[in-house]
């Protein structure tokens, strides 16, 4: 008998060395793959709400819900109006910065800053995945607005770099009350805290616990030397109190200089449900060396925050893509379709403009199921809005493929498949007439790639995304393609191309220079991380 209960310790000890059971992955990060920067979460009950940033990308600020912090689907978006979210002609990475959500009476707040026109507004709504309010505009300057209510009843708005009545522009986080009925300031806006002395001190969030008014912010700057600090006071107004841990989230350290990770900041904390504390921050994911191409995307992580103590964030203030932390009880959604067939009055919530569309140049013919577009004299390398609809690149390794039949009269005329970081970095597998085209818009450069001469009325067009090539390739008959060629990743990577978004997969038509007389038509888009 006794040799039986060696024999079977002796068969669990091995067992468990082999697969430790603290090596189990629960859930995999960016928890929001793709051009998702800026997060900032709120909690109804059991059903948690998270928005990001969107720049020059129209419909603006998208929301996502959740049940257990992990698994997320966009219900809609905050800004879906023209009146809402003017981007006419703004600058790439200009438009809708940082935004901050939160649910006060019943209402949910968001509230953000258009650097493009008008500057800091928060939009309000009963029903997140419905229409939200017009905006009400705060005179504050100044970017990444937050806002919180206190105990007292009083509301309070601050943001980072507000230029004062001096012309004095103080780097710093800065507070005013607001009446929440105007937006209109009731205070002059006071400085409250500068972080602990690094660069753009900016991303603040408010949170009271334990009777101490916690500041929680970002500095270094939104590239590698990002970090989260925080600071506490028994006043909104300070006097603040610095983390003797700070930062308390970052990838700076020499600990994560190898890890794939890096940029983490930008956090926004949660108490859970169950009364365990979570932080959702932007990082980007390194690929081809030290680039990366799909955006600051979203993340999450575990956060052990004490009775009258200071958050940890993970135990160590890092992250990894796989994490093996105990997590709400999981609800994942049921997996997208890989094909969008275009059998819709409208486009799926993933598909985005840049800037304010011409609406009548899309058709969305839901009988026929095609996506009709008609192009304008307007190009990708224009800071306008040209015939284009987007997603995200939300993978390293992934396939985009559309199905196009389009006949141009002329070779002005094109229309075809773009791998977009902006304007000015872009790759472009077009058709034109008699022709296919493989081109590199390369800062003040337009590289001809390929040229292929092809008559096909209808053809399939395909990129393939790795860590450090697009291919780009073509069908006639939607099964037999070929290559016609590749492109480095990192030369339209952030690193290169510069800006706050990510790479975008589009569907453009364009007649360079004059209103192009021939639609091009789409019947079906795929994509499918690898
Ligand atoms: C945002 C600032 C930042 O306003 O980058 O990551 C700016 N942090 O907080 C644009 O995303």
């Amino acid at each position: 008998m006794r040799r039986i209960y060696l024999l079977v310790v002796l068969c669990f000890v091995v067992l468990s060395a082999i697969s430790p059971v603290s090596a189990q992955i629960t859930y995999r990060n960016p928890v929001i793959p793709g051009f998702h920067p800026d997060p900032s979460v709120c909690r109804v009950g059991d059903d948690y709400y998270l928005v990001t940033s969107t720049f020059e990308y129209f419909p603006g600020v998208p929301v996502f819900h959740s049940k257990d912090l992990v698994n997320w689907e966009q219900i809609g978006h905050c800004l879906t109006r023209d009146s809402q979210l003017p981007l006419q002609k703004c600058r790439a990475s200009g438009g809708i910065y940082a935004p901050t959500i939160r649910f006060h009476d019943g209402r949910f707040y968001m509230v953000t800053t258009n650097v493009s026109g008008g500057g800091n507004f928060y939009v309000s709504t009963t029903d997140p995945a419905g229409e939200w309010s017009e905006p009400l505009w705060v005179n504050q300057g100044g970017i990444d607005p937050t806002i919180f209510w206190d105990e007292d009843g009083k509301v309070y708005f601050m943001s980072v770099g507000h230029q004062f009545s001096d012309g004095k522009q103080r780097e710093g986080i800065v507070i005013s009350e607001i009446d929440l009925k105007t937006g209109k300031r009731i205070t002059e806006p006071v400085p409250v805290w500068n972080g602990t002395g690094g660069r753009y001190p900016e991303a603040p969030h408010v949170y009271k616990k334990d009777g101490f008014y916690y500041l929680l912010i970002a500095e270094g700057g939104t590239e590698y030397g990002h970090k989260v600090t925080i600071a506490r006071s028994k006043s909104i107004y300070g006097p603040y109190d610095a983390a003797p841990a700070n930062p308390i989230l970052t990838h700076i350290n020499r600990s994560s200089q190898t890890n794939q990770i890096q940029g983490t900041g930008h956090a926004d904390l949660i108490e859970a449900h169950d009364g365990s504390w979570w932080a959702v921050f932007l990082a980007f994911r390194m690929q081809n060396g030290n680039n990366h191409l799909t955006g600051r995307e979203t993340y999450l992580a575990p956060v052990q925050w004490p009775q009258n103590g200071w958050p940890v964030v993970n135990g160590n203030g890092s992250v990894a893509l796989e994490m093996n932390c105990p997590t709400l009880p999981l609800k994942p959604f049921p997996a997208k379709p890989v094909r969008d067939e275009f059998n819709t009055l409208t486009p799926g919530l993933e598909w985005n403009y840049l800037r304010n569309p011409a609406r009548e140049n899309y058709l969305f013919d839901a009988k026929s199921s095609k996506l009709v577009l008609k192009g304008t004299g307007l190009t990708l390398n224009d800071i306008d809005s040209p015939t284009f609809l987007g997603r995200r690149q939300e993978h390293i390794n992934f396939s985009a493929t559309t199905s196009l039949e389009f006949r141009p009269g002329s070779q002005n005329e094109e229309a075809g498949l773009t791998a977009l970081m902006n304007d000015r970095y872009h790759f472009d597998l077009v058709k034109t007439k008699g022709k296919l085209i493989l081109r590199f818009q390369l800062g003040s450069i337009t590289h001809i790639a390929k040229e292929i001469a092809l008559n096909a009325d209808k053809i399939q067009l395909r990129i393939e995304g790795a860590d450090l090539f697009y291919t780009f390739s073509y069908s006639t008959d939607g099964q037999n393609f070929k290559v016609v060629g590749k492109a480095d990743t990192n030369l339209i990577s952030t690193e290169t191309a510069g800006g706050f978004t990510g790479v975008y997969l589009g569907l453009f038509v364009t007649g360079n220079g004059v209103k192009s007389k021939t639609p091009a038509v789409f019947d079906w888009f795929e994509y499918k991380g690898l």
